[in-house]
């Protein structure tokens, strides 16, 4: 029999799936990433990888699919990274973003306690469950108050982890982390929908950018880095849940600001105000404290807010120029 470890990713596609599966194969493991059906292919992020990791296809919807999963690949660890993840489609779609979002984590979890009880489980929680910050900086144990259905559906995610942890004895461990970016980021995001707006500008491509709030305040971190502290989870002995987040904050207007400083323009001169990109709550101000993973994982993030702002921008100038497929930072 393999003793290669081999570890399931649920959200393959997505920004953070690609960058674990990296992180895991330069470690040694066999790569088993969960895809759903789709008509059009989504692999883009993981283009690259696809010779490396195996693809097995599953939805979080459906509550068979992941037991048979589990049953076929025999994971020892399970990084639930699946999750409808944009907060203004949470506004708009509130009872798909609770059934993938919420419930959806309790479908990995319960064919894990009904398949193997002994595999172990990553929860990718989030900063958006502080939603109306009740302290600042925030840490594990700061209440949470969660301002749209995606955070309210990642609250629930949050505790039905710890829920089967306590219950079950799983070894299931919840990342809180804060937002991350990178190149391969979605490109209604604001960092990259800034990053590849501001490149098309310094092409002379377009002259405008329509924004919504500029003055929330964000811990931006970059992705690549993140997903570390993923991994790291799920080599301690104990299971436990932690804040992965850098310590800074910046006004989204600093991020756009530096952005365009970076191609030698001034966002004044391009950003319009649209009320379209408001929302019906906003999320203030987050600034998490990540000393228990500094402490206890030995994480900390290494890319600078200025890097990660410059990194994207260069990313998205090289991607219109034609000599990159956005897939190699
Ligand atoms: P993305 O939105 O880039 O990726 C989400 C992934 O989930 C995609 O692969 C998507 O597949 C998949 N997915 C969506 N619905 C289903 C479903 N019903 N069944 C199976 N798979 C599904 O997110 P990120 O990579 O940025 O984030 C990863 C996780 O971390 C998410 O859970 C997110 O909520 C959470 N998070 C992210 C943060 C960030 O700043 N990036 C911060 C904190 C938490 P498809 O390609 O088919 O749409
Ligand atoms: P967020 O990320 O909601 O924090 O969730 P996003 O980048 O969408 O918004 C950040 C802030 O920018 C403001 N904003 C705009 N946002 C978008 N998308 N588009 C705009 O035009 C715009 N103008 C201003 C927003 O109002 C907000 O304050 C992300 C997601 O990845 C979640 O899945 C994850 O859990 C959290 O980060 C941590």
């Amino acid at each position: 029999m393999s003793t290669t470890p081999k570890a399931l990713i649920t959200g393959i596609t997505g920004q953070d799936g690609s960058y674990l599966a990296e992180l895991l194969l330069e470690k040694g493991y066999d790569v088993v990433g969960v895809a759903r059906r789709s008509s059009t292919v989504t692999f883009e992020r993981i283009a690259h990888l696809q010779e490396d990791i195996e693809i097995a296809f599953g939805d979080l919807l459906d509550q068979y699919s992941m037991i048979k999963l589990l049953e076929d690949h025999q994971p020892v660890e399970v990084y639930n990274l699946a999750a409808q993840s944009f907060v203004p489609t949470s506004f708009d779609q509130p009872v798909l973003t609770g059934e993938i979002t919420g419930l959806g984590v309790t479908r990995v979890l319960d064919a894990i306690r009904v398949v193997d009880p002994s595999i172990r489980f990553y929860q990718a929680s989030s900063s958006e469950m502080f939603g109306k910050v009740q302290e600042v900086p925030q840490t594990e144990a700061t209440p949470l108050y969660p301002r749209s259905p995606y955070g309210v559906a990642k609250v629930y995610g949050h505790w039905i982890t710890i829920n089967y942890r306590e219950s079950y004895g799983l070894h299931a461990s919840s990342g809180i982390l804060f937002n991350h970016e990178s190149p391969r980021r979605g490109h209604e995001f604001l960092p990259r929908k800034v990053s590849y707006n501001v490149a098309k500008i310094a092409l002379g491509l377009q002259d405008e950018l329509r924004l919504g709030n500029l003055d929330a305040r964000r811990d931006w971190g970059f992705a690549g880095d993140y997903v570390e502290a993923m991994w790291l989870m799920l080599q301690q002995d104990e299971p436990d849940d932690y804040v992965v987040s850098t310590g800074e904050t910046h006004e989204v207007r600093e991020l756009v600001q530096l952005a365009f400083e970076h191609v030698g323009k001034n966002y004044e001169d391009h950003v319009v105000i649209d009320e379209k990109f408001y929302r019906p709550a906003e999320v203030d101000l987050l600034i998490g404290d990540a000393t228990k993973a500094e402490k206890q994982l030995g994480w900390k993030p290494k890319t600078s807010f200025p890097e990660l702002v410059a990194m994207m921008v260069d990313a998205d100038i090289a991607l219109l120029k034609g000599d990159l497929k956005g897939i190699s930072h």
